[in-house]
């Protein structure tokens, strides 16, 4: 039992409520405002009796819950708390792997001359994250990763469970399949649509049928259904940023160029993200002047992204703030920095289909190496490349 999950229950709102006395026992509705376009990013344990669920366009959050209190994320806050938190968790163990801002695995394995049993240091953590930051955080502990982190889910909220054999035997068979890390919305439809609804119906279900739905995934999955995860805790520090940038042949101040380079450079930085598994939370822009000067701006982000074209985006805005009139550009660079672990496939609060798209192109570029492959806007450009 040596791998604790901690997640932050209803994170941003319970900031909110932290905050705001007169919001606590009220459903609090973080993300976009009703009457605008955009998303549901988190609501408070009251919201969710109401149907409201994050990622949920906020019209219909507003549709389930009139009389929710609507408030716009504040980024910038729930890092300095996120940090906070962080810092408690790396008290007890240095081998800490962040799955996102509020999640983290840790491996307690040879913590328990320091602190006592993984149970005891789920209690401490508990504790001290609700004394110092205010906010209640759920821990599951299992042997493996996986278990960890169904046992946390299953415990919200402000939960502690220990994940047990007996309930590798009893409980894991009966649970939903979208349970198991890697089966969404999409994938659990499909099972369900051919009768497979429990983890207990998959394992009964012949591999070669299976393989039809789950693909080169069917091994892996199945041995998550049984309760097994061989997969270390691996820690991230040493990866704090990644950025790509470019030193312009010729100075530029062609708003449409600038443009182009920003997709190139943003495809690279994408592909970068996506090789090491890993997403960002704040995108950095940084332009290099003809005269030297440096200029940047930051953007962090409501959610972790690793997608080329969501980067994009978030380069071309950050340019559209930085004032470089009549002046030319001679260097641009993107920095991803605030990064954490992408192997849970996150929700995205961008209204991309790209996914599949980066995934194509990824492969198509690991088979090919040799080939160009890039958005047709790019094949003209000869500034670029
Ligand atoms: N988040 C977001 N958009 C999503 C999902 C999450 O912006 N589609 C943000 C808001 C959340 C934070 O990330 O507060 C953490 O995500 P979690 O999935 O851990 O959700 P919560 O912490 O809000 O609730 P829970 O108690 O279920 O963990
Ligand atoms: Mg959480």
């Amino acid at each position: 039992m040596d791998i604790l999950h901690c997640d932050l229950d209803a994170f941003y709102a319970s900031v909110e409520q932290r905050d705001n006395p007169s919001l606590q026992g009220k459903p609090v509705i973080i993300g976009a405002l009703p009457g605008n376009r955009g998303v549901v990013a988190t609501c408070s344990y009251e919201a969710r009796k109401y149907g409201v669920r994050s990622a949920m366009p906020i019209s219909e959050a507003y549709r389930l819950c009139p009389t929710g209190i609507f408030i716009r994320p504040d980024m910038k806050k729930y890092a300095g708390v996120s940090r906070q938190v962080f810092s408690i968790l790396a008290s007890f163990t240095p081998l800490i792997e962040k799955l996102s801002i509020d999640e983290a695995f840790l491996d307690v394995s040879g913590c328990h001359h320091l602190f006592g049993s993984s149970y005891n240091i789920a209690l401490k953590i508990k504790q001290e994250v609700w004394e110092k930051v205010g906010i209640k955080i759920s821990i599951g502990i299992a042997p493996n990763k996986f278990l960890a982190k169904l046992a946390s889910d299953l415990s919200k909220p402000d939960g502690l469970l220990m994940f047990t054999p007996d309930m590798v035997q009893n409980l894991l068979p009966s649970l939903p399949v979208q349970k198991i890390w890697g089966i969404g919305p999409k994938t659990a439809q499909n099972l369900n649509n051919i009768g497979i609804y429990t983890i207990r119906d998959l394992l009964k279900t012949e591999k070669t049928i299976l393989n039809k739905i789950l693909g080169s995934s069917t091994d892996f999955i199945l041995q998550l259904a049984r309760g097994e995860d061989s997969r270390p805790v691996e820690p991230y520090q040493e990866t704090k940023s990644i950025s790509q940038e470019i030193t312009l042949p010729a100075d530029t101040g062609n708003i449409e160029e600038i443009s182009k380079i920003l997709l190139k450079l943003s495809i690279e930085l994408g592909e970068r993200l996506r090789k090491e598994k890993l997403q960002a939370q704040t995108i950095t822009l940084k332009l290099r002047l003809s005269d030297f000067t440096t200029l940047s701006k930051s953007q962090t982000l409501e959610y972790p992204v690793d997608k080329n074209l969501v980067i994009f985006e978030i380069a071309s805005s950050l340019m559209k703030k930085i004032d470089t009139k009549g002046k030319k550009i001679r260097l641009i660079g993107i920095k991803s920095s605030n990064l954490s672990s992408s192997i849970i496939e996150q929700p995205s609060l961008f209204d991309f289909k790209s996914d599949n798209l980066d995934k194509t192109l990824d492969e198509l570029k690991t088979r090919f190496p040799a080939a160009k492959i890039m958005p047709a806007s790019l094949l003209k450009n000869s500034n670029i490349n």
